[in-house]
């Protein structure tokens, strides 16, 4: 098992033995691994060693600690591609997953006048600002904060907004969508937000914020998505 005059270091061969174990799902997704004390007993190698192992593991997502219970079997980071517009509907259909909302806010306000620079809406012209918690499965994978301006879907409501709001635009409203500019940064997730997510409130988010244009140019949506980084890795494919 531990090869102890190997070149490979034992806590490479220790985290790669887990990996396997994890993968042949001798170690379900969900469930705890054996504690640091069992693992060393088993593999005959010190406890920090073992430490070591696994907190790699935890660190790159595929295990997971809960103070005071145990080490758990982390589920397998969606890997969501960056180059194509696509709404999270679509991206949770495509997987074979179920979508679903909870709407925490809908209101018509004035925007700041950052947003409304964004939106290129001229003074006192509306947003709609909506806040949904976005499920895929039931569990929650992210938190949406969107302006809408109210000229471009003028009777929008808290009913229609409950589906896809993409497929509200190109179906019910028979806009078509065009394009768009994102920005993407890593933060510590707010209070407010740890509970709409369910996660710890020192845990790591990922931000991507969108500005989407109808194809004539019109700017549609200004976003700002709260993805869980426990759940998410973002892929894009670059060329030279
Ligand atoms: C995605 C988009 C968001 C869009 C939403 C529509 C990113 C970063 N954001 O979450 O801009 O408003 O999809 O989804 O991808 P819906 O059609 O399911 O309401």
């Amino acid at each position: 098992m531990i090869d102890k005059s190997s070149h490979v270091p034992i806590y490479v061969q220790i985290e790669e033995l887990l990996k396997q174990r994890i993968y042949m799902e001798e170690f379900k997704i969900g469930e705890s691994i054996p504690s640091e004390r069992e693992l060393s007993e088993q593999l005959g190698v010190s406890r920090m060693t073992v430490r070591q192992s696994v907190t790699n593991l935890v660190n790159s997502g595929l295990l997971y600690r809960e103070k005071g219970r145990g080490t758990y079997v982390a589920n397998p980071k969606l890997e969501q591609p960056l180059n194509g517009l696509t709404s999270f509907t679509e991206d949770m259909k495509a997987r074979g997953m179920q979508p679903s909302s909870k709407l925490i806010h809908f209101e018509k306000v004035i925007p700041s006048v950052d947003i409304a620079r964004d939106l290129q809406l001229e003074q006192e012209e509306l947003v709609f600002y909506v806040v949904r918690i976005r499920y895929a499965d039931r569990k929650p994978m992210a938190i949406e904060r969107t302006y809408i301006p109210v000229k471009v879907f003028p009777e929008l409501d808290e009913k229609k907004i409950m589906g896809s709001l993409y497929a509200l635009i190109e179906g019910n409203y028979r806009h078509k969508i065009g394009n768009a500019i994102q920005q993407m940064e890593a933060a510590i997730v707010t209070k407010e937000d740890s509970k709409y997510l369910q996660i710890n409130n020192s845990s790591a988010v990922l931000i991507i914020k969108r500005t989407s244009f109808l194809a004539n140019g019109v700017p549609f949506e200004l976003v700002r998505s709260t993805y869980r980084a426990d759940r998410y890795k973002f892929i894009s494919e670059i060329q030279r």
